[in-house]
C-alpha cells in the first residue's frame, strides 16, 4: 500500500469540503480532498439554489463568489400561495435590506473546483475513502481507493464532509453520539425545464393536492418541485402529470396557468431531518449533510454546510497555526446551536406547507400559521430573517 502525508484530510467534495478545502489553502495549511465520485457527476448534480446573505459573503470572502454574483438572481421577496391566492413577504425590507442570491449548488461546486485545480491544489476525483482511522490517537489516517489502488493517508485532523450515510460518521462508535431522527410522510419529486420562470420570485404553494414549489435557476431555466407519495416512483409521474399537476396547484386568480418547456433532470427526493451529535470524534470533525439533514422546504441544507465550513475552518486554523484549541473544542457545540435552530425552522417551513389528507385539525392548523406567517409583522419578520440569513444570525 502506498503511504502519503497531509496536515488535513477532507472526505468529500460537495460543498462542505471544496469550501473547507479553499479557506485551508489559502491560509497555507496543506489539505487533500477526496471525492468518490467523477467530476462531471458532482458538477452535474443538481440539488440546492437558495444562498444566504450572509454566506453569499463568505463565498465571496473565499474568493470563489465572482461567478456567483455575476449571473446570480438576488431576491428580495418570496411569495406563499394557499387558498388560491398568493401573498408576498418582502424579505429585504423585514431583514435590514438583506437578500437571497438564486444560483445553483452544482455552480458553486463548478466554481469551487476550477478555483482549486487552477491553483494546483489536490482533488482526487474517483477516490473513495473505504476506511477513517486512529482518531483517538494523534496519528489519525484514512484509506483511500482510487485507479492506482489504496492509498494510506496519514494527517493531523479528518474533515467528514462526505453527506449523509457517509463512512466518516459511520466510524464514530455508535455508544458515543447520537442520532435525532424524523422522517416525513411524504416526498418532493423535483424538475429541472428549459422555460422562463413563471414568477420573478419563489413561490412557495399549500394546496389541497400537495406542496408546490416554483424556483428557477436561470432567466431561462426553471426549477419546480411538487410534493408527492413517500413511495411514488418516477415512472408514475410522466410530464404531462407533472404540468398538469403542477398547474393545478399553482393556479391562482391572477396567475391560471404557467409556463411549460422540455424536461432535463427529474429526481425524487424523501424528506428527512437528522442531527448526529457531537460532530466530533476526537480528531475527526463532521460538517455539512455529513451532521445533519433538513426537509428542503427551508433551503438550508448547503447554506448550513457551508456554516459549519466557515467554524471549522477557524478552529483548525487556530489549532494548527497557533497551538490554540479552544475553537476546535467548542465546534461541536458552536455548530449544533445553530444547526437546531435550523432544523426548528426547516421543520415549521415543511409543516405549514404540506396539508395533511385525513387530518382536519392539522390542516386548520396549517392554515391558521400560513396566514400568521403572512399577515402579522411580526411572524413574517421572523420568517424572513430566518429564510434570508439564519446561518449568521
Ligand atoms: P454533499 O453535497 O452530499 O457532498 C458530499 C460528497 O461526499 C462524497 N462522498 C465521498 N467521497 C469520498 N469517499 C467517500 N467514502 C464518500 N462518501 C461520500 C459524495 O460523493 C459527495 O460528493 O454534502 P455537503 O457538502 O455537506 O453539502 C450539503 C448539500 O449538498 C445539501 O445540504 C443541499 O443540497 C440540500 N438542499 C438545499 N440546501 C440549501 O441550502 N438550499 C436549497 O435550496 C436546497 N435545496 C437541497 C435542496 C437538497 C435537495 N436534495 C436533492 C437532497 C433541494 C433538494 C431537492
Ligand atoms: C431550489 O431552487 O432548488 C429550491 C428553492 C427553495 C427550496 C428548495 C429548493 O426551499
Amino acid at each position: 500500500m502506498k503511504e502519503t502525508r497531509t496536515q488535513v484530510v477532507i472526505v468529500g467534495a460537495g460543498p462542505a469540503g471544496l469550501l473547507l478545502g479553499q479557506l485551508l489553502q489559502s491560509a497555507g495549511v496543506d489539505n487533500v480532498v477526496l471525492e468518490r465520485r467523477s467530476r462531471e457527476y458532482v458538477e452535474q448534480r443538481v440539488r440546492a439554489g437558495v444562498i444566504e446573505y450572509g454566506v453569499a459573503n463568505l463565498i465571496d470572502d473565499a474568493g470563489a463568489g465572482e461567478r456567483m454574483r455575476r449571473e446570480g438572481l438576488v431576491h428580495h421577496g418570496v411569495e406563499f400561495r394557499f387558498e388560491h391566492h398568493a401573498h408576498r413577504v418582502a424579505l429585504s425590507e423585514l431583514a435590514d435590506g438583506r437578500a437571497i442570491t438564486v444560483y445553483g449548488q452544482q455552480e458553486v461546486v463548478k466554481d469551487l473546483i476550477a478555483l482549486r485545480l487552477g491553483a494546483g491544489a489536490p482533488l482526487h476525483f474517483d477516490a473513495e475513502v473505504t476506511v477513517v482511522d486512529g482518531l483517538t490517537s494523534d496519528a489519525p489516517f484514512v484509506d483511500v481507493e482510487g485507479a492506482d489502488g489504496t492509498t494510506r493517508i496519514s494527517c493531523e485532523y479528518v474533515a467528514g464532509c462526505d453527506g449523509s450515510f457517509g463512512v466518516a460518521s459511520r466510524s464514530i462508535p455508535t455508544t458515543l453520539h447520537r442520532k435525532y431522527e424524523r422522517t416525513y410522510p411524504f416526498s418532493w419529486l423535483g424538475i429541472l425545464a428549459e422555460v422562463p420562470p413563471s414568477n420573478e420570485e419563489l413561490v412557495y404553494c399549500r394546496h389541497e393536492n400537495g406542496f408546490a414549489l416554483s424556483s428557477m435557476r436561470s432567466p431561462t431555466l426553471s426549477r419546480l418541485y411538487l410534493g408527492v407519495e413517500p413511495n411514488d416512483t418516477l415512472d408514475e409521474w410522466s410530464d404531462d402529470r407533472i404540468w398538469d399537476e403542477l398547474n393545478v396547484r399553482l393556479a391562482t386568480e391572477a396567475t391560471p396557468a404557467i409556463n411549460q418547456g422540455r424536461v432535463v433532470e427529474r429526481s425524487i427526493t424523501s424528506m428527512r431531518s437528522v442531527v448526529v451529535a457531537p460532530m466530533r470524534h476526537g480528531r475527526l470533525f463532521l460538517a455539512g449533510d455529513a451532521a445533519h439533514i433538513v426537509p428542503p422546504t427551508g433551503a438550508k441544507g448547503m447554506n448550513l454546510a457551508l456554516a459549519d465550513v466557515r467554524v471549522l475552518a477557524g478552529a483548525l486554523l487556530a489549532q494548527l497555526q497557533r497551538k490554540d484549541d479552544t475553537l476546535l473544542a467548542a465546534y461541536s457545540a458552536t455548530c449544533l446551536e445553530r444547526v437546531w435552530r435550523a432544523e426548528e425552522f426547516s421543520n415549521y417551513m415543511t409543516q405549514m406547507l404540506h396539508p395533511n389528507g385525513d387530518d382536519d385539525f392539522e390542516n386548520g392548523v396549517q392554515l391558521a400559521r400560513l396566514r400568521q406567517a403572512v399577515n402579522s409583522r411580526e411572524a413574517s419578520t421572523v420568517l424572513a430573517r430566518n429564510y434570508v440569513d439564519l446561518n449568521s444570525l
